[in-house]
Order: C-alpha cells, then sequence, then structure tokens
C-alpha cells in the first residue's frame, strides 16, 4: 500500500467545548495528522476556534501524560502509589465493594459527580437509579441547571439556550461573554450586527471582548444582576412599553408582578448596581421596543449568583415573557419536552427509584427546587428535567454521615477539586469515603485521591451524537463514529468511553439487561432506531440532522404552556405549591437579597474584604480545569492570572505580572496581576480552576490544587451563601482583598 492509500478522512464532532463543531479529521497510519472544520456542518459552517488550530488538539488527544491503563490505590489515598490492573479486574473489584456498601447502608450511600456537558451525559442517571440511589450531583447548579428548572416553572420550557442570535435584531448578553466561551455564537453575533445591523446590549462588570461591540453596556456590580432586572422590569411595566397582547392573553400573575416591581425604581436599584438609573431606563427602552430581540443564556447572569440565582433567572425570564420575545423567530425560542429525544424511561431510568428512595435524595426538601421534589411537582406538567442532589449538603454528608453514611463517589468528567467551592472542604469529603472512582483522561487532583483511576475515551475515540447548545434547532444532532479505535496507530492506551464504563459496571452488577449491549455503538443503535437504520448508516447517511424549531406554537390551537396554569407563570403556582407541601416561604415573584458579605450587611466584614470579586470568568484555550498539562495550550497561557484596576493596584503597590495573594475568610491563594481598566476600581476578576500537572501529586500538594484555585477561598456555608430555592452556590460578588506576596 502506498502512503497515500493508507490515508483517510472521517468526520466528528469535536467535543473540546459544548458547541460541538462538525469537523474533518485526516489520519494517516492510523494516527490523526490534521483536524479542520467541516463546511457541510450546518452548525458552524467549517469554523473551528483557536483549540483546534495550528494543531493544538494534538496536545490533548496524543498527549504523553494521558492515562494509559486502569490504576488501583495501593499506598495511603492520596500518596500516589498505584498499581496498573486489567479492566475486568477494576469492574470485578469496583462492583464487588459497591454491592458490599449498599447491603451495609442502603443504595444511597453512593453518589454521582458530573461536571458540564462533555459526554452522554444522561447515562449515570439510568445507572444510579437501577442501583437505588437518588444522588447525583453536579456542577449543574451553578450552570444552567438552575436555569433549566425556573424556566419551566415560568414558561413550561427552556428558551434561553435557544436563542435566535441569527435572526434578532437586538442580542442582549447578560453575564455572557460569547467571545471567550462559546466563540461561535460570538460569530454569529458578530454577522448578524455587521450583515443585519442587530444591536447589542452587554451587561457585565468587566468592560469583557463583547462589551467593546456594545450599543449600550451596563457595568453592574458583579452579584447584583437580580435588582437591575426588577428595574427594568418596573420601567417596562411603568413606561406601558410590555405586550400588552402576550400578557392579557399567555401571562399569569401580572398584577402581583406589577406590584413587586413598583417597589423597584430604578433610582433604588441604581444604588444597589452601581448602574446610573438612566441607564437603566436606556436598557429597558431598547429591549421592550427594539423586536425580536433575545436573551441567550449566561452562566454569571444569574445561576452562579449564590443567594440570588432564583431571583435573578426568573427576573429575566419575565423579562423576556412580558416583552413577547419568546418563541419568536428572532427571539428566545422555546424547546417541548422530548425535543432531544432521551427523556424517555428507557434513557434515565426514573422510574426504576422507588419514592422511597427518592425521598432520600440530599437536599430534597431543604433545596428542593432543582432535587426529586421539584421534578414531582414540575414533570407533572413539564416531563424534561434531570433532578439533582446539593453538592455543597452532600459533601457535608460525606463527612458527618448524617442523616445517613455516604460512602462511595463516582466521577465521570467532572473534577470537583476544582469546580466545586470551598476546596478544602471537598477534599477532606472525598478523603472520608470509602469507595471513590474516577473516569478521566489524565490523573487530575480529584483522581490523585481516588482509589481507582480509569483511563477514558477522548471524542476522537467514541461514538457520538453531540447536540450542538445554544442554536435555534429544535433537535440538532451531529451522528459521528470514532475516528480511532483502541490502540490504533500503536496508541497504548487502554481507555473504556463513558458507555462502557456503566455497561462494564452494570454487568457485574446484575442490570446489563436492561441496556442496549456491550458498546457505545449498540445504545447509538437504539437511539436511531426510529430512522430505521444502524448508527453507523445514519452517520454516513444523515450526518447532520436538524429539525427546525416550530416558532410562536401558542398560537396553534389548544395549546398550553406546560405549566400548571398552561401559562406564563409570572407569579409562579409551582413555588406556591412547594410552599404549601413543605410550610416553606420561598418567594412566587423574584426580588433581590444582599449577598450576606456585602458592606450592606455586613460592613465589617466588607471593610476587611473590600473587593468585589468575579470568578472564572472564561478565557481562552482552557476549558474549565482541562489543557493545564505543559504542551501547546498551556504554553498560550503559562500562569494563573487575575484582573485589577490600575487605580487600585497602584494603592495596594502592585505592579503589572506580581504575584499576589487574593485572600477571603477562607484562606488564600495566589495569582499573578493583570492591571486593566477592563475592571472597576472596586471589582476584581480572579481565574477559575488552576492545577499544575507539572508539580508533585501526593498530598498535600495534589499538584499544587490549593495554590492558585480560586475554588479553595469560597465559601459555600448552606445557612449563608446559597440560594434558598435552588441551593446554588455564589461564583461571582464574593468579597475579598488582595496584597503583594512578599518573598
Ligand atoms: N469559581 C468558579 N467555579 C466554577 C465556575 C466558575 O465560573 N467559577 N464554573 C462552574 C461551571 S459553569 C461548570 S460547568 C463547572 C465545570 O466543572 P467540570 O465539568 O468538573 O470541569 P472540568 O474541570 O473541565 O472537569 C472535567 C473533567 O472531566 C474530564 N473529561 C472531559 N471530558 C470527558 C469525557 O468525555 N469523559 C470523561 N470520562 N471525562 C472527561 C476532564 O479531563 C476533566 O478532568 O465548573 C464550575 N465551577
Ligand atoms: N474558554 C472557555 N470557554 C468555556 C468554558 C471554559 O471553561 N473556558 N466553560 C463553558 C461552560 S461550562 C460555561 S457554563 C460557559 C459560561 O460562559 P459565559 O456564560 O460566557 O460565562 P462567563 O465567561 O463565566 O462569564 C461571562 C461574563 O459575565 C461577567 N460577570 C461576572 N460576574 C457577573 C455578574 O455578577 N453579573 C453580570 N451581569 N456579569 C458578570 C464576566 O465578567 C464575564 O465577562 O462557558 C463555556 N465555555
Ligand atoms: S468552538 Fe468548541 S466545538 Fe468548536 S472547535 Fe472550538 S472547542 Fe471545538
Ligand atoms: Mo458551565
Amino acid at each position: 500500500m502506498t502512503e497515500e492509500s493508507k490515508r483517510e478522512v472521517k468526520r466528528a464532532s469535536c467535543f473540546l467545548c459544548h458547541l460541538n463543531c462538525g469537523v474533518l479529521c485526516t489520519k494517516e497510519n492510523g494516527r490523526i495528522i490534521k483536524i479542520e472544520g467541516d463546511p457541510e456542518c450546518p452548525h458552524n459552517e467549517g469554523f473551528v476556534c483557536s483549540r483546534l488550530e495550528q494543531n493544538r488538539w494534538e496536545s490533548f488527544e496524543y498527549n504523553p501524560n494521558r492515562l494509559k491503563t486502569p490504576l488501583k490505590r495501593v499506598g495511603e489515598r492520596g500518596s500516589g502509589q498505584w498499581e496498573a490492573i486489567s479492566w475486568d479486574q477494576a469492574f470485578d473489584e469496583i462492583a464487588e465493594r459497591l454491592k458490599a456498601l449498599r447491603d451495609e447502608h442502603g443504595p444511597e450511600t453512593l453518589c454521582f459527580l458530573e461536571g458540564t456537558y462533555r459526554t452522554e451525559t444522561h447515562l449515570h442517571y439510568k445507572f444510579t437509579n437501577l442501583f437505588g440511589t437518588p444522588n447525583t450531583g453536579g456542577n449543574g447548579t451553578i450552570c444552567y441547571s438552575s436555569d433549566m428548572w425556573l424556566e419551566p416553572c415560568t414558561y413550561g420550557g427552556f428558551c434561553s439556550d435557544k436563542s435566535d442570535w441569527k435572526r434578532a435584531d437586538l442580542i442582549v448578553l447578560w453575564g455572557r461573554n460569547p467571545a471567550a466561551s462559546e466563540l461561535l455564537n460570538w460569530k454569529w453575533t458578530y454577522d448578524n450586527m455587521r450583515e443585519r445591523g442587530a444591536k447589542l446590549i452587554v451587561i457585565d462588570p468587566r468592560f469583557c471582548e463583547v462589551a467593546e461591540h456594545a450599543d449600550l453596556y451596563l457595568r453592574v456590580r458583579p452579584g447584583t444582576d437580580a435588582a437591575l432586572a426588577l428595574a427594568m422590569i418596573n420601567v417596562i411595566i411603568e413606561e406601558d412599553l410590555y405586550d400588552h397582547e402576550f400578557v392579557d392573553e399567555w401571562c399569569y400573575g401580572f398584577d402581583k408582578l406589577r406590584e413587586r416591581a413598583a417597589e423597584w425604581p430604578p433610582e433604588r436599584a441604581a444604588e444597589i448596581t452601581w448602574v446610573p438609573a438612566e441607564k437603566i431606563r436606556e436598557a429597558a427602552r431598547m429591549y421592550a421596543t427594539i423586536k425580536p430581540a433575545c436573551m441567550p443564556w449566561g452562566e454569571k447572569g444569574g445561576d452562579g449568583h449564590g443567594v440570588n440565582a432564583t431571583n435573578t433567572i426568573r427576573a429575566k425570564a419575565i423579562l423576556r415573557s412580558i416583552t413577547g420575545n419568546i418563541d419568536k423567530v428572532g427571539g428566545d425560542q422555546l424547546t417541548m419536552p422530548g425535543d432531544r429525544g432521551n427523556t424517555e424511561d428507557m434513557n434515565f431510568a426514573h422510574n426504576a427509584l422507588a419514592q422511597g428512595q427518592r425521598d432520600k435524595m440530599v437536599g430534597n426538601n431543604r433545596f428542593p427546587g432543582l432535587s426529586f421534589k421539584g421534578w414531582d411537582i414540575i414533570s407533572k406538567a413539564y416531563p424534561r428535567f434531570y433532578p439533582y442532589c446539593n453538592a455543597p449538603l452532600l459533601f457535608r454528608q460525606m463527612i458527618s454521615g448524617d442523616p445517613y453514611p455516604v460512602k462511595a463517589c463516582i466521577v465521570q468528567a467532572d473534577n470537583p477539586m476544582l469546580a466545586f467551592t470551598n476546596t478544602h472542604l471537598v477534599h477532606d469529603a472525598l478523603c472520608s469515603l470509602d469507595l471513590l472512582v474516577v473516569h478521566d483522561y489524565f490523573m487530575t487532583p480529584t483522581a490523585a485521591l481516588a482509589d481507582y483511576v480509569l483511563p477514558a475515551a477522548t471524542w476522537l475515540e467514541r461514538c457520538s451524537r453531540g447536540y450542538p447548545t445554544m442554536d435555534v434547532e429544535q433537535v440538532s444532532m451531529n451522528g459521528t463514529m470514532p475516528v480511532l479505535e483502541r490502540f490504533e496507530g500503536g496508541a497504548d492506551i487502554d481507555f473504556r468511553d463513558d458507555y462502557e464504563f456503566w455497561y462494564g459496571l452494570s454487568e457485574r452488577l446484575g442490570t446489563a439487561d436492561k441496556w442496549w449491549g456491550p458498546t457505545c455503538e449498540d445504545m447509538m443503535d437504539g437511539q436511531v432506531a426510529p430512522f430505521g437504520m444502524s448508527f453507523a448508516d445514519f452517520c454516513e447517511k444523515v450526518k447532520y440532522l436538524r429539525v427546525p424549531n416550530k416558532p410562536e406554537k401558542y398560537k396553534e390551537p389548544g395549546f398550553k404552556f406546560l405549566t400548571p396554569t398552561g401559562k406564563v407563570e409570572l407569579y409562579s403556582t409551582v413555588i406556591e405549591q412547594l410552599n404549601q407541601e413543605l410550610g416553606a416561604d420561598f418567594d412566587p415573584l423574584p426580588n433581590f437579597t444582599f449577598p450576606a458579605d456585602f458592606p450592606e450587611v455586613n460592613p465589617d466584614y466588607a471593610a476587611e474584604y473590600p473587593l468585589n470579586m468575579i470568578t472564572g470568568a472564561r478565557f481562552m484555550p482552557f476549558y474549565h480545569s482541562e489543557h493545564r498539562q505543559p504542551g501547546a495550550y498551556r504554553d498560550l497561557h503559562p500562569d494563573p492570572v487575575f484582573q485589577i484596576h490600575p487605580d487600585t493596584a497602584m494603592e495596594l503597590n502592585i505592579a503589572p505580572g506580581d504575584w499576589c495573594w487574593i485572600e477571603t475568610h477562607k484562606g488564600r491563594i495566589k495569582q499573578r496581576a493583570s492591571l486593566t481598566t477592563v475592571v472597576d476600581p472596586r471589582v476584581i476578576s480572579v481565574q477559575h480552576d488552576w492545577w499544575f500537572p507539572e508539580k508533585p501529586e501526593a498530598e498535600p500538594s495534589l499538584f499544587g490544587v490549593f495554590e492558585s484555585n480560586v475554588n479553595a477561598i469560597v465559601d459555600d456555608d448552606p445557612d449563608k451563601y446559597l440560594d434558598p430555592l435552588m441551593g446554588a452556590w455564589p461564583v461571582t460578588g464574593i468579597m475579598a482583598k488582595v496584597y503583594k506576596v512578599e518573598e
């Protein structure tokens, strides 16, 4: 065979972030030599971002530090001593230990932790439900999942990830900076502005990349967006700018909303938010009059707002509703249950979990929004929802054993030692387990604490049906077969993909018959069965499935929003019902609460920790805690960096590049100073998820996980910092201080 004949091009769906861009991979002798955007993919139309450009993907896919084989802990937990074992041994032993722990403590002793959407995310529900535990938790609480509960609560569907970026006349980027987080979405926005003259409002404490292009920019004080949104609602109602037809016909509780909004004149919000009242009015007028307008979801635009998560998310959902932008072409379109085809019991097996087990979910009654308690109510109207236990309570329960022991944890596609707040507590919690299993690509600070660490398959090594998120289609699915087989081209990694992981354990636990077969392809065959073809054929023939969304569904006869009243609930009867069942007093209308450490409520604290801290604003090329291994990504960004205003830096005698301590009552971490007017003098913006794969693995270092990781200094005390309904913890609006590291 000639060299040329060994060359082939395979299609794949990039999973280095959520956008799942369609790509073409050129292979030679079993190794990938080139990856480029697929011009035929309707989603990205050939676009790829800097993670794939200049062959940077090589330093991920072919990184020499990748885990090669299953590892079993042989020394003390966290001592870095491992024995290489086979997959069979790993599955056998883990299953045996799970059975023993289930016999001793009950199935709820097992929990599962997930990260952001990187894989066939729903699979773990099938496993945990069949095992009998309700305890699935993850970062979703501060990313998307709170929104995914509160939007259905409001309009019986989810629409802030179905923004019609390309056809909107106004785009409101609220706590969202797609130029650093979702690059394709920014390309669509920018093209729309240039080609169609669309306008842009940016609401962000940082004059971030997208703010530079805004028609109106509001520099909001971190953590106060709910007050801002309430004042915008106030202006829209007071100035009679709301969509009367939609409100009269389709909204429930407008009078009660009007009363609440009357409490929030822009002048009151201006004092809290630092945004001048006139600018609040201007934003409200623009949003209510330039139609259609979309207001996409943003992680810092609500979910990560700690005590104000519900307030902010609900207030924004109400803004979308009273301006009539819901489900419009160019607005935020509504998705309905079953849209992604994976709510049926075959995939989640929710029905396998007995009510008595559901009731045991950690946080079920205390933070009922995301839990089974909330699910029970909302799923009657809107079945597409994922229940979640509360992570801060879960970690505490691992340590206390109260009200029951949580002794086993499986972590797949998550790095809790970086992703969750209060890292020292997370550490102690993971160390108190009897069994910790981590399925990942690399030895991470979390994996370093495990009993078993198992090598995972990358997006190039597995089947996938990536659902490009943040697009307006009702269904969008990029079917791809593996580009690389195990051990192909001389590779030495004995990986199993995420499906094979669950199947391997299920086989040993006697539940294999509930799955589709031993391989991920078997599952995919099951998923595309309605098309009357195999998954391989689907990938060949259909490739990119696109089902357009049908806008203005509410104009169809007999339509009902999937809420208890069948209307858009400005005043939430779901929350009211939770109150009745639990004897609680969650607010059915949005309001604003001062975060516990703000100067308005705790002046002593704020005097010591005067700077308002943002954590985790995205930056390229890293994806959360990934890509820190030495190589092409890390070369672009070797050190952790925080942003500070030059005036503040001068007062503190900090020069550009200085290593500085960033401190809260939880302790201190260090990062290097970037002096920039992007931030307000009262604000700092600190990068998240820093660890150093080049530092020692063994305790106490754990790859330097406590040195620069901002979550080590963020508190998640459930009595003080969490959203009362959703249990969301804060990632922004956290009071801190900064000073130079003196060697
Ligand atoms: N302070 C602060 N904390 C934050 C945030 C913030 O803004 N500020 N953001 C929060 C948000 S929004 C999120 S979503 C979370 C993210 O939290 P995580 O999703 O936990 O983030 P990662 O650090 O990327 O961890 C993912 C791990 O899974 C591995 N992995 C990636 N893909 C796969 C896969 O397909 N299969 C398997 N088995 N493993 C895989 C990676 O190597 C990595 O170790 O962080 C949250 N934490
Ligand atoms: N490069 C990169 N891209 C990513 C990720 C990554 O880790 N790295 N993670 C992915 C994930 S899981 C997610 S959830 C998305 C999130 O991506 P985005 O939704 O864009 O969220 P962030 O970048 O965290 O924050 C967006 C902006 O909100 C601003 N902000 C901070 N605090 C506040 C506040 O209190 N109010 C307001 N209005 N704005 C505030 C920040 O300054 C920032 O510019 O990114 C995804 N894309
Ligand atoms: S935007 Fe995301 S999916 Fe697209 S090429 Fe970049 S990393 Fe891959
Ligand atoms: Mo996220």
